[in-house]
């Protein structure tokens, strides 16, 4: 009975009716035509307020609301935050370089990452991108004097201390940066520095299992760090070095990204849901804990299972069925919904029985943008999965999944998600969204799991007050696929209100139907949840994203714009806000660039040629030549 028409951004419900024919009729067969009108009318309008188009045409709630913003808006928008990038790197310069970070309250600065200016570096592509050639012309002399050595030896505590670059951000932020601005370039002094720091970098991966070390020091190769490593450090490195193999012709660096891509696939995780959890025995290059997380510690690593597939043009397989594994346990696992708003978040489990912490942190608000960058770019399917390389809570998952078209699954999990990540700006009186909350999940004890045979429900332990999202998917499905799915309906910000915060214990139990307490009240200009408003904005082609966005970007002007630079937020309850001392790199790599990316009137670097390492460095998707792949000795995808 009911049509929906897709008309681009918009997907409207129609209803097709009957003509009534026009030949006198009595008063009875009038009496009946107005009931059946009037009946025709009633189910028009319940299916208008159930918004049950079809759910593939479905492309999120809210977009009524907003008038389409004309794109001149859109382009001096994005000047707005261009002049927000010139603002801060002018006062990097003045201030603060050649130093690593600026100090923007007392115009100081800081080497926190090596002391070779990582906020150039970390910034060369934005500049690109934006079109600051002036800028980018003064920084490419500081690269090419760049030698990367580390300062002497200091004395500290009375020992004699030796100095080390951290592996994981030295990659990300100075080689991403490097590689990324050569890509989009073509300078070849920056592709020269990269593979100079490359190699000199090259010695953390010196360990039985390929897994690399927390540190190095780039002078004499000696490297520090414990045995046990970081999930996100030890496997957030393919790209860059891939990448690095490919430009250079060099097997040394191909070998050791690949090194860590076969081991963490042949890791047994079986006991942890085939999920990668938070720590590894660098020689064993076997998993040591259960805690399984998307975000501190973890978060990149499940990122780069799903980029080094594409960055390799869909031909490194086992990245793939390392993202579909990791993505399985993911949404049948670690999604919960809050109490009386129905916010879907993602948060921790421990101790390999899967009971969720309920935290949910900042850095976890990019997964929404990689769901819905894998739902985009890939033809999702379990059958690129062999069941028999599961382990048994793998494999009910992979079943439990089985009974749904997965790349919908994937696209309400990243709208449901970046909903409450940015639901979490909305909240606060400063707009901006807090580091950590502490959620509320739902305090009805959820039996769903019990209602089910087999493997149709999740079988995880929902403890009372937990109700797992896939659970809630079930019950929906059951229910005929009325309204929204969960976690996907209208949502309204619900602002703090200053009686509230003069009152409330904010940071210990949630306030009754806000659902979530705060953990970390501050804002450290993160990019993570403006990345995934990008993703989800290219990939849905919703302005609502967009319009999120912009309103972000406003509380940034508003609450941390200093004279020199913008500064990170103590306390998000607070506006005008208290500030620190303190403007990460990522703030010009990442949070600025994803805001113009989003805003600019063109698609700058598309989805289906390029791929943002985790520091938002873009790299180029390519395809192995023939020599490369006999030179590396790299076999040829299974068709
Ligand atoms: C960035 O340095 C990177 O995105 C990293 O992967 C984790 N998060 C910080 C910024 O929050």
């Amino acid at each position: 009975m009911f049509s929906s028409v897709n008309t681009g951004f918009r997907s409207y419900t129609g209803y097709a009716c009957n003509t009534f024919p026009t030949r006198r009729v009595s008063g009875r067969y009038l009496a009946l035509a107005a009931a059946a009108v009037l009946v025709v009318l009633m189910l028009y309008y319940t299916a208008l307020h159930q918004h049950s188009a079809p759910l593939e045409q479905w492309i999120g709630p809210h977009w009524s609301e907003y008038n389409e913003t004309s794109s001149d808006v859109w382009n001096s928008r994005a000047e707005q935050v261009k002049r927000a990038f010139v603002h801060a790197y002018h006062g990097y310069e003045v201030y603060a370089a050649p130093h690593d970070e600026l100090l923007p309250l007392s115009n100081k600065s800081k080497d926190n990452f090596n002391g070779w200016g990582v906020s150039i570096f970390d910034s060369l592509d934005t500049m690109i991108l934006m079109g600051l050639n002036e800028e980018f012309g003064r920084a490419l002399p500081v690269v090419e004097r760049a030698n990367f050595s580390l300062p002497p030896d200091v004395i500290s505590e009375g020992r004699l201390r030796k100095q080390y670059a951290p592996f994981f951000e030295t990659v990300i932020r100075y080689l991403g940066g490097l590689l990324s601005a050569y890509a989009l370039s073509h300078e070849p002094i920056l592709l020269q520095r990269a593979d100079d720091l490359g190699r000199m970098l090259s010695p953390a991966f010196n360990t039985e299992s390929g897994l690399p070390l927390y540190a190095v020091n780039t002078d004499d190769g000696a490297t520090h760090g414990p045995g046990i490593g970081i999930l996100a450090e030890v496997a957030s490195c393919q790209l860059e070095y891939t990448y690095l193999a490919q430009m250079t012709g060099r097997k040394e660096y191909f070998e050791k990204a690949n090194n860590v891509i076969q081991t963490l696939a042949r890791a047994n995780v079986s006991r942890q849901g085939d999920m990668f959890p938070k720590r590894w025995n660098l020689s064993s290059g076997r998993p040591v804990d259960d805690v399984l997380s998307v975000g501190a510690a973890a978060d990149s690593a499940h990122e780069y299972l799903l980029k080094q597939y594409l960055l390799t043009a869909k031909s490194d397989v086992a990245s793939l069925q390392m993202y579909l594994r990791t993505t399985n346990h993911i949404l049948t696992h670690l999604l919960y919904l809050s109490d009386s708003r129905d916010l879907l978040y993602v948060t921790d489990s421990s101790r390999g029985s899967f009971l969720p912490s309920h935290r949910f942190e900042h850095l976890s608000c990019f997964l929404p943008g990689l769901l819905a960058l894998g739902a985009h770019t890939l033809d999702l399917s379990l059958d690129d999965l062999d069941p028999a390389t599961l382990g048994p809570e793998g494999l009910r998952s992979y079943k439990l999944l089985q009974d749904y078209d997965l790349p919908s699954l994937h696209r309400w999990a990243a709208e449901g998600l970046a909903t409450t990540c940015w639901m979490l700006y909305a909240d606060q009186p400063s707009g901006l969204g807090p580091d950590e909350v502490y959620m509320q999940p739902t305090t009805e004890p959820d039996t769903s799991h019990m209602r089910f045979s087999g493997h149709r429900a999740s079988q995880a332990p929902t403890p009372a007050g937990g109700k797992l999202w896939i659970d809630a998917i079930a019950k929906w499905r059951e229910s005929g696929e009325q309204a929204w799915p969960p976690g996907l309906g209208e949502k309204v910000p619900m602002p703090y209100t200053q009686e509230e915060i003069r009152e409330g214990n904010l940071r210990g139990s949630p306030l009754p139907k806000k659902d979530y307490a705060l953990r970390r009240t501050d804002y450290l200009l993160r990019p993570e949840t403006i990345e995934s408003l990008f993703v989800l904005f290219r990939t849905t082609g919703n302005p609502v994203w967009r319009e999120r966005g912009w309103f972000i970007f406003e509380a940034i002007e508003r609450e941390t714009k200093t004279a020199t630079g913008y500064a990170s937020v103590k306390n998000v309850l607070r506006s005008p806000a208290a500030l620190k001392d303190d403007m990460p790199s990522y703030f010009l790599a990442e949070t600025l660039k994803y805001l113009y990316l989003l805003f600019h009137g063109e698609e700058l670097v598309p989805f289906d040629r390029w791929v943002f390492n985790t520091e938002a460095h873009p790299l180029p998707v390519f395809t192995w030549s023939a020599w490369e792949r006999h030179k590396f000795g790299i076999s040829k995808p299974s068709p």
